[in-house]
């Protein structure tokens, strides 16, 4: 099965009830990536990848788009399976993880479809139907954020993730201390988000004053030497999520016992297959994590629930979408939503979701025919 027609598209995201404000990132609007391949028995896959404005991880819009362009050609003909098309794709450029994410999901798609098998059976089998996901709060007023976190818990999310950050320290605490005033006891797990955004001086300070709340930090700074610096200082679990640009980055930080979990985003590791391996290396330490994107509609949505629901259920962090904050869906009748905190997985074949293409207007790029 080889590859025929390769189609770009980009697609705007408005941000309900916006903006999703993090430490180093305010975004209103989303411009989202997809991408669509055709092989010569009539399949089709889809892919995306849409980066969280250009300030949140080293990935943005733009440099998706152009980095496909940069590809497309040399992609047209070849076998359309995953494993071939991650080295086609290495060989023709260095890096650019996030854009080679989308043809990646897109060859998962395409390889399931054919086969007529879910991409969770191509990565090695679901355990549940029903995802666990997590709420993502944004940097906001202690107590509005506090009423939030009430409001998540009682709609069932098994998790929250409260953003900090990006503001005076003594802000976070306070709204830290006022979330778990609503949520403990409750069994309601708690991350604390830094973005990168804390110095070591503040999340030093942040783990001292609440030893009390049972969460954990992550990425609470900006670089890895500063997460090597507090991790024998801080009482709270570190997980790591911004500096984990790969598969290497990741084997060191579990090899070396520097972190004790991961926020991990499908797009930023190089798509399914690599986050295939990331699942099993955490596995083999017990490190809990994340399968997230960074934004995104219903393509990397139904990626991202498609491989947590491969997940070892006690590891599995949750799955987070987007869907709470995007109005609508692409694909009318299978299209991913979040129930009672939890994701019903779509078992058709591939991804299980197959987008109106009417909403994404023409391509920016199209290739082969
Ligand atoms: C909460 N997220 C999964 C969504 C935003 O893109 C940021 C991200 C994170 O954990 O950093
Ligand atoms: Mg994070």
């Amino acid at each position: 099965m080889n590859i025929t027609e390769l189609h770009i598209y980009a697609h705007d995201l408005p941000v309900r009830n916006g903006p999703y404000t993090m430490a180093n990132a305010e975004v209103w609007a989303l411009d989202t990536t997809l991408v669509k391949l055709v092989s010569d028995s009539g399949h089709v896959g889809w892919g995306e990848t849409c980066p969280v404005g250009p300030t949140y991880a080293e990935a943005h819009a733009g440099g998706a788009r152009a980095a496909l362009k940069l590809m497309a050609e040399g992609l047209i003909g070849a076998e359309a399976t995953p494993g071939t098309l991650r080295r086609l794709m290495d060989s023709l450029l260095n890096g650019h993880n996030y854009a080679k994410a989308a043809l990646d999901i897109a060859a998962h798609d395409l390889m399931g479809k054919a086969l007529g098998v879910n991409v969770a059976d191509l990565l090695g089998g679901a355990v549940t139907d029903r995802v666990p996901s997590y709420y993502a709060t944004g940097v906001g007023a202690p107590d509005d954020i506090a009423r939030l976190a009430r409001e998540k818990l009682d709609e069932g999310y098994p998790r929250l993730q409260v953003k900090v950050g990006g503001r005076p320290v003594e802000l976070d605490i306070e709204t830290i201390t006022k979330v778990w005033e609503q949520i403990k006891g409750s069994g309601m797990r708690l991350a604390v988000d830094g973005n990168r955004g804390w110095t070591t001086r503040d999340a030093l300070r942040v783990s001292r004053e609440l030893p009390h709340v049972p969460f954990i930090m992550e990425q609470p700074c900006n670089t890895v030497q500063d997460l090597e610096k507090i991790r024998p200082q801080v009482g709270h679990g570190i997980y790591m999520d911004e500096n984990s640009v790969d598969l290497n980055t990741v084997i060191s930080a579990a090899g070396t016992g520097l972190v004790d979990g991961f926020g991990m985003k499908i797009t930023r590791i190089g798509g399914l297959s690599p986050m295939r391996a990331f699942r099993d290396i955490c596995e083999a330490r017990n490190l809990p994590h994340t399968c997230d994107d960074s934004w995104g509609g219903d393509i990397i949505a139904a990626a991202c629930t498609q491989i947590g629901a491969t997940v070892r259920p006690d590891l599995l962090e949750g799955v987070w979408l987007a869907a709470p904050y995007i109005e609508g869906n692409y694909d009318p009748e299978n299209g991913i939503r979040i129930e009672g905190g939890h994701i019903a997985r779509p078992t058709g074949p591939g991804l299980g979701v197959t987008p109106d293409e009417t909403h994404f207007g023409a391509p920016v790029a199209s290739f082969g025919g």
